[in-house]
């Protein structure tokens, strides 16, 4: 209890447990989970009222059987219709910010192929430089992937992967969505805040699951431009798709089920 008393925490309780915010998509999210849980308290605390009131005024008093009450048709309506109520104004709400949250651009700065494959990451700037169609890096378990991205430049990501379910999840984001296997889940955003956040797969995807970590780092975009040229002066440029990957990731042997 005493460790949870420092002002960095206290920050925390006011966001209700999120860490701060990263991405121009989060304040919608705070807004949703903290009006979610105002929601919710209103709600129990009429409810812990009313089962404290019944318990105390309508206690066991003699051995009598209280008088029973049957088709109180007033109570009946209240007690169908407050749940729609209650459902129907959190659904409002969360069509409302999920269509903020998952708005899409025509035009995004950036598009990211995300690639999960087991067990890491392979990121495609689709960007073009020096002349060169996009380039890529990739994570190995021994050394975990880095994503960088531009601060204040909108970024529009393709998630795909070449074997099982993954998810891509930075938590600074709010922002966690599944990679299926066929299939390509869009998300867009724009950084707000320059620095390295965490990111993981959240998803359990086999053995080394727990190993799908990787880094996010948010930079200028001078430092952005400079870190795709370094990638493309390495030779890594192209696309990766990591379907190589997915069998043979140095450090973790032959792939899941094969041995
Ligand atoms: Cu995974």
């Amino acid at each position: 209890m005493l460790t949870g008393c420092t002002s960095e925490e206290t920050a925390q309780w006011k966001r209700l447990g999120l860490p701060p915010g990263a991405s121009d998509r989060t304040e919608a999210m705070k807004s949703l989970w903290i009006g979610a849980w105002i929601a919710a308290l209103i709600i129990g605390v009429m409810v812990w009222g009313l089962i404290l009131f019944a318990s105390v005024r309508y206690r066991k008093r003699n051995e009598n059987a209280p008088r029973q009450t049957r088709y109180n048709l007033p109570l009946e309506v209240l007690y169908t219709l407050a749940p729609f109520a209650i459902i129907g104004v959190l659904f409002f709400y969360t069509v409302e910010h999920g269509n903020k949250i998952t708005a899409m651009s025509d035009h995004p700065a950036h598009t990211i192929n995300v690639v999960g494959q087991q067990w890491q990451w392979t990121f495609n700037y689709k960007d073009t430089v020096d002349g060169q169609e996009g380039v890529w890096e990739t994570g190995t378990l021994d050394n975990p992937a880095t994503l960088w991205l531009p601060v204040n430049e909108s970024v529009h990501f393709d998630l795909t992967s070449p074997d099982v379910i993954h998810s891509f999840w930075v938590p600074s984001f709010y922002f966690k969505l599944d990679v299926i296997p066929g299939r390509t889940n869009k998300l867009e955003l724009t950084p707000t805040k320059t620095g390295s956040f965490a990111g993981k797969c959240a998803e359990l995807c086999g053995l080394y699951h727990s190993r799908m970590v990787f880094t996010v780092k948010v930079v200028s975009a001078d430092e952005y431009q400079a870190h795709l040229r370094e990638l493309a002066a390495k030779g890594q440029t192209g696309a990766a798709t990591g379907g190589q990957d997915a069998t043979t990731i140095p450090g973790s042997g032959p792939k899941e089920g094969q041995k």
